[in-house]
């Protein structure tokens, strides 16, 4: 028997894609339900405001309109306020969030109304029609007023806007400083940002009255914590609901959330006996769709002469924004353990405080915490450079923690998987061409040309593949953090993969089927995955963390491995020998030295579902579960390198050329790899230069579309070349792999922003604000020049 080709490593295309690029996809707005009603939410246009009064009776005379509910008419329905499932500390405060606010508006694009139509354009009409007598109550907006003695508060009731402190500390971090010859310490501004999925979210909840029975539509990331939470806030029986993520169109961490539409369709449809849809608006999500980032970040190291650390501290005031949504103070602590990168050291300290102000809730943005890490690390290492005169590369090297391949150490506490993260960097310098990239940037400083080059480092360091129950609990996290998968082999000889994790465009359906076609040696066309539903796939902790291969795809690869346990007692039996005497290679069990006496997967399915000829004892069927918990996440690593133009005149910048080298362990396949690091870079790339939610003192969005939010067009991002670096097995799972679904968006902005510093270190620019906008760059330009800068 041929001996069938190894998927695992190939760039096998993507099974969803023709579906997808044909415009065959279903989304959740592409469901259309009979008797279906359509909710509009009303939103405070207050950042802080009383509610006063509703008076929604011209709306309910308007055609159509079904009818509308405030917040307080709710207020008794629930069992509970939407779910915020990780309180990072006991003391940490967190004022209940209901679906729809009963008194106050807390950020503008607060909910405080639906209204319920037969048509979405009606229910939008009479929306407008909905008249709410707001009192505007004084409003906070940056961190530092909101801690500020007399700040208006928030929430009025807990008398504070600091939500929590969080420490870690390892190690004598204040004499450690305090002996320190060298310290270094600088300040940086990490921007708001604003998710721009390519579907905003929309949801249907479809009631079957008389089962007691509700299917809900999401376009989420995380149907299984969906339901959970709708447990929790509608009281209805989890056993009674199902939620199921159709096509999601994206999600980057904003729809790692479990939102208030998806309670009030579930609550809404319930009450009228009706299927209920909504769908939200590209404005809309703007405003009530969770934001990212938004940190103010005080780095420190402390070292010897030489540049060595021995040190690292930071102090860093994390915006909450009005409301602490499923994972908002938990996010930060996503990236608490790699303030250090790539880079030993003997003491380490972190702070975060969490602050309330009156804007829209932050929490997971691809990266999650990782990204506002290595941005104070790899803008850190670089003044620290600076301070003990030595080139930026050289620093690096020195400090960084020599190859590894069994688990070592890191001064965050936590224990790495593999690393060699001088092989990365000389990779990704040798891909960018470092040597004449230099010769350029001198030839243009000694012409003094008005548009000069700057090339930026990031040698970054992620954590990912979230999982680890017991680390989770240990943070207070209240799940846990396993996967699953259900292999099911059907009579003749197909295979369905269930799988606990569901894609939102990262191509699950296609590594997860190469990952069995190798396991069972079955053709990749004859495996399909079946993911993104509760009923069908009940067991799994959904996708974030860049976690769906390491935790999820480990457990595709053990119930895999169990099917073929199965298949070697039924081939056992079959051809009358002991196991032992089986050996198993891509899907055939064959007798060791008599390789025709041989037995193939499919067959030993049809075996197993006939049951005609079982061994004794077995039970008919072929169908096996996994769930896998690791003992350690994944530390994915690598070397970014930024080339740009700035152009000193008008501080424009270009990137010319970008290097990724991203060491993230096995690749099931390169070109999903490829695609995925090609995209986080480029999200990166717009925190770094283009994005940037800007709100003005009365809480007011300023950047409230995509006139006036820069998300970069495909003509403004750059070729990125990239590498894989050593690709060391990860020992945290057998299938050595690690995550790479944020590796691109953690990496690449300090990249960019070095760049730029170094472009114009010549005029002794140290800082530049992000994003990196003409603007800013023209300012720091101005500014170092004697002019007035920002
Ligand atoms: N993969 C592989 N070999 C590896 C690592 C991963 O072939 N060594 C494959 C995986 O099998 C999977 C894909 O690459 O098909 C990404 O895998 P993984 O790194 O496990 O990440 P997740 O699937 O858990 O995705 C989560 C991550 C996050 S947290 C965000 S946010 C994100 C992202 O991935 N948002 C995305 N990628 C996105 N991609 C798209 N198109 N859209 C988003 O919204």
């Amino acid at each position: 028997m041929a001996v069938a080709e190894r998927s695992i490593g190939t760039s096998v295309l993507r099974k969803e894609d023709p579906e997808l690029i044909t415009g065959q996809g279903r989304y959740t707005d592409d469901l259309v339900l009979p008797g279906m009603l359509h909710m509009v939410v009303v939103r405070s246009p207050f950042a802080h405001a009383r509610i006063k009064g509703i008076d929604a009776s011209k709306a309910l005379a308007m055609d159509g309109v079904v009818a509308v509910f405030t917040g307080r008419d709710l207020a008794g329905d629930w069992a509970g306020p939407l779910l915020m499932a990780w309180p990072v500390t006991e003391d940490i405060k967190n004022p209940p969030h209901w679906p729809l606010t009963p008194d106050v508006a807390r950020h503008q694009g607060d909910g405080v109304a639906v209204v319920i139509a037969e048509s979405r354009a009606g229910a939008k009409d009479a929306a407008e029609a909905v008249a709410v007598d707001y009192e505007p109550l004084p409003v906070v907006v940056d961190m530092d007023a909101a801690l500020a003695d007399r700040a208006p508060l928030v929430h009025e009731d807990i008398g504070t806007n600091k939500t929590y402190t969080w420490s870690l500390k390892n190690g004598d971090v204040d004499k450690v400083f305090a002996e320190a010859p060298v310290v270094v310490k600088e300040r940086y501004v990490i921007q708001r940002a604003i998710p721009n999925p390519i579907e905003a979210r929309a949801v249907i909840v479809e009631p079957s009255p008389a089962q007691g029975e509700y299917t809900i539509w999401s376009s989420t990331q995380i149907p299984h914590i969906v339901k959970v939470a709708m447990v929790v806030a509608t009281g209805i029986a989890e056993s009674k609901i199902r939620v199921i993520a159709p096509r999601v169109g994206g999600g980057f961490g904003s729809k790692l959330q479990v939102y208030a539409e998806e309670a009030l369709c579930l609550l809404v449809a319930k009450k009228l006996g009706r299927p209920l849809k909504w769908v939200e608006e590209r404005s809309e999500n703007y405003l009530a769709t969770h934001h990212g980032r938004d940190q103010i970040q005080v780095a420190e190291l402390a070292a010897d002469e030489q540049g060595k650390i021995r040190g690292f501290r930071f102090n860093i005031m994390v915006n909450m924004g009005a409301y602490l949504m499923i994972i908002t103070p938990g996010t930060p602590l996503l990236g608490a353990f790699v303030y250090c990168g790539c880079y030993s050291g003997e003491a380490y300290e972190i702070n975060f405080t969490g602050v309330f102000t009156n804007t829209t809730p932050t929490d997971a943005y691809r990266g999650a915490g990782r990204p506002e890490a290595t941005y104070a690390i790899e803008r850190v290492i670089e003044a620290l450079a600076r301070k003990v005169g030595k080139d930026p590369l050289e620093i690096r090297r020195m400090n960084f923690t020599p190859a590894f391949t069994e688990p070592t150490p890191m001064p965050g506490g936590l224990t790495m998987d593999s690393g060699n993260y001088d092989a990365t960097l000389d990779q990704a310098l040798d891909l960018v061409g470092y040597e004449e990239v230099r010769k350029e940037q001198q030839a243009r400083r000694e012409r003094g040309d008005a548009t000069q080059l700057g090339i930026g480092f990031s040698t970054y360091l992620e954590m990912c593949g979230l999982a680890p129950s017991r680390v989770l609990k240990a943070l207070n996290y209240a799940a846990g953090g396993w996967d699953a998968a259900t292999i099911r082999l059907t009579a003749t000889g197909k295979v369905q993969v269930i799988a606990g994790t569901s894609p939102h465009g990262q191509g699950h359906a296609t590594t997860f089927a190469q990952i069995v076609a190798d396991d069972l040696g079955v053709p990749f066309d004859d495996i399909e995955v079946i993911t993104g539903d509760t009923t069908l796939a009940p067991l799994g902790m959904d996708t974030y963390g860049s976690r769906s291969l390491a935790v999820g795809g480990v457990a595709v690869h053990r119930a895999t491995m169990k099917i073929v346990e199965k298949a070697r007692k039924i081939a056992a039996h079959e051809l009358e020998v002991s196991e032992d005497d089986l050996e198993y290679s891509s899907g055939t069990l064959s007798v060791k030295g008599a390789p025709d006496r041989a037995k193939t997967i499919p067959s030993l399915a049809w075996s197993a579902w006939t049951a005609h000829d079982l061994p004794d004892g077995m039970e008919p069927g072929m169908e096996e579960t996994a769930v896998f918990d690791p003992s350690n996440f994944v530390f994915p690593y690598g070397a970014h390198i930024c080339v740009a133009e700035v152009d000193t005149e008008t501080g424009r910048v270009d990137i010319v050329k970008y290097v990724a080298v991203d060491d993230v362990g096995v690749v099931i396949n390169p070109q999903i790899v490829d695609g995925q690091v090609a995209g986080g870079v480029v999200q990166g790339i717009a925190e770094a230069l283009y994005e940037e939610a800007v709100y003005d003192k009365n809480g007011q969005l300023l950047t409230s579309s995509m006139t006036n939010y820069e998300v970069p067009a495909a003509s403004d991002v750059p070729t990125i070349t990239i590498g894989r670096g050593p690709g060391l097995p990860s020992n945290s799972n057998e299938l050595g792999v690690k995550g790479v679904g944020e590796t691109g968006t953690i990496a690449s902005p300090p990249a960019v922003i070095n760049a730029v510093i170094d472009a114009l270190s010549h005029l002794g620019v140290t800082d530049v604000p992000r994003p990196a906008s003409p603007e800013n760059v023209w300012r720091t330009i101005r500014a170092a020049r004697g002019g007035e800068g920002t």
